[in-house]
């Protein structure tokens, strides 16, 4: 190689090293450029995600309802308005959801008893002679009375095929359903504006709730914006004025009284004329359970009618009788005994939180065809409840024992 060729070569070699250097450089440079730009990308997403989560926290923070300044006025008067229209439809449904659980908390003696029974025999998987047997026997002992027993039982057996009586899912859809058939009593809703002033007539032996229950409807009634006047007709026992005063104070409704032992029926005529003059929607009126015997309370309740009706044309406008449900099934036979001496348009069933008798009231609907108006179930003053036989099946059968069927 001559020396020329030599520094050719160098030469050469030089140039190939300045680009391969130069190649490298600008490599790292793209290189470095990418890893920058990752950077840069996970910062914002970082950033991002920082900003997300503090709205995430102030939303947690902010009150219902409160909106932020820009969002506001993005959101407008619509967003506003919608809010308010829902909050009402939440509470009445909260409002529903507490009542139906405070039933289902009132019923819960009677849940325990037969109904309870009833579906320990409905837990198995397929329903033989022996197991229906029993669960008529539970029904004619349970308190529904033997007659309403007899035909719920008889109804189930006849409106099932034989293959559904074996299933227990289907026996207890029917025994719900059949229940739910015999408390749905046809009757109007009551009109309390039908008449001005409209005359309650509330009658009961004593003890069963007349003084308590005429406090919590009184209650109800004013609430909604009625002018409502009770009358002391409990003349008889000297305590009976006192107790259905103290009720009118809690609820808002005067009291006309009268001297103890004096004339129930004027006590009544002169509630009815005050409500006249002076603009009373609703007057109610109290009476004894207990006379010196059952004859004297039928006659003394008879003329307190006659009375009333002259006080005021077509009054009474209902007449209600209050039952003791845990007096089972003498409630039936009380309220036989009343309506065969009187009109009687409506019952209350009272203490129903305070036994396993619930029950009764089917054949109290089922034998007497009077619509059931009110049930109580305590003793304060917003624990009586509107009937309402939908929502009494589901309380009652709440539950399916053949869910788990073994
Ligand atoms: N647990 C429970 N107790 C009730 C209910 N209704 C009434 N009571 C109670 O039953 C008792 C008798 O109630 P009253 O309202 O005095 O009965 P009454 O029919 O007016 O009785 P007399 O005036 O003696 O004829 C009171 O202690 C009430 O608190 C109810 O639904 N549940
Ligand atoms: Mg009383």
């Amino acid at each position: 190689m001559t020396g020329l060729e030599l520094v050719y070569l160098i030469g050469a070699l030089a140039a190939v090293a300045l680009v391969l250097f130069a190649v490298r450089r600008a490599s790292e440079r793209n290189q470095l450029g990418d890893a920058g730009r990752a950077a840069r990308r996970r910062l914002r997403e970082a950033e991002r995600e920082r900003e997300d989560e503090e709205e995430r926290e102030k939303a947690k923070a902010a009150p219902a309802g409160e909106v932020d300044d820009d969002e506001e006025a993005e959101a407008g008067d619509e967003a506003a308005a919608a809010g308010e229209a829902g909050a009402p439809d939440q509470r009445a449904a909260e409002a529903a959801r507490a009542e139906a659980a405070e039933l289902r908390d009132g019923l819960a003696k009677t849940r325990g008893g037969f109904v309870a029974r009833l579906g320990r025999l409905l837990s198995k998987k397929k329903i033989d002679g022996e197991i229906l047997g029993e669960l008529e026997e539970v029904l004619l002992t349970a308190d529904i009375g033997p007659k309403t027993a007899e035909k719920l039982f008889t109804t189930i057996q006849s409106a099932l095929s034989r293959d559904q009586l074996e299933d227990p899912a289907a026996v207890w859809t029917r025994l719900r359903e059949e229940s739910g058939r015999i408390l749905s009593v046809d009757a109007p809703a009551v009109d309390w504006a039908r008449a001005r002033p409209f005359v309650l007539l509330v009658l009961g032996v004593n003890g069963v709730g007349k003084t308590t229950t005429i406090g919590k409807i009184a209650a109800k009634l004013v609430q909604s914006g009625k002018k409502v006047i009770l009358a002391a007709g409990d003349t008889f026992r000297a305590a009976a004025t006192e107790q259905l005063e103290i009720w009118g104070q809690r609820a808002g409704a005067p009291v006309v009284k009268g001297r103890p032992g004096g004339d129930p029926s004027s006590v009544i005529f002169d509630a009815v004329k005050r409500a006249q003059a002076e603009g009373y929607d609703i007057v109610i009126a109290d009476t004894a359970g207990r006379l010196h015997t059952k004859v004297d309370l039928m006659e003394e309740l008879r003329k307190v009618r006659r009375v009333i009706q002259k006080a005021q044309d077509g009054a009474p406008h209902e007449t209600w009788l209050v039952l003791d449900s845990t007096t089972g099934q003498n409630a039936i036979q009380q309220a036989k005994m009343f309506k065969e001496m009187m009109e009687v348009t409506g019952i209350v069933l009272t203490k129903l939180d305070g036994t396993a008798k619930g029950g009764v009231i089917l054949g109290i609907c089922d034998e007497l065809a009077v619509p059931v108006r009110f049930i109580g179930i305590g003793e304060s003053v917003d624990a009586l409840r509107e009937f309402d036989p939908e929502a009494f099946v589901s309380a009652l059968y709440e539950g399916d024992p053949t869910a788990n069927a073994a």
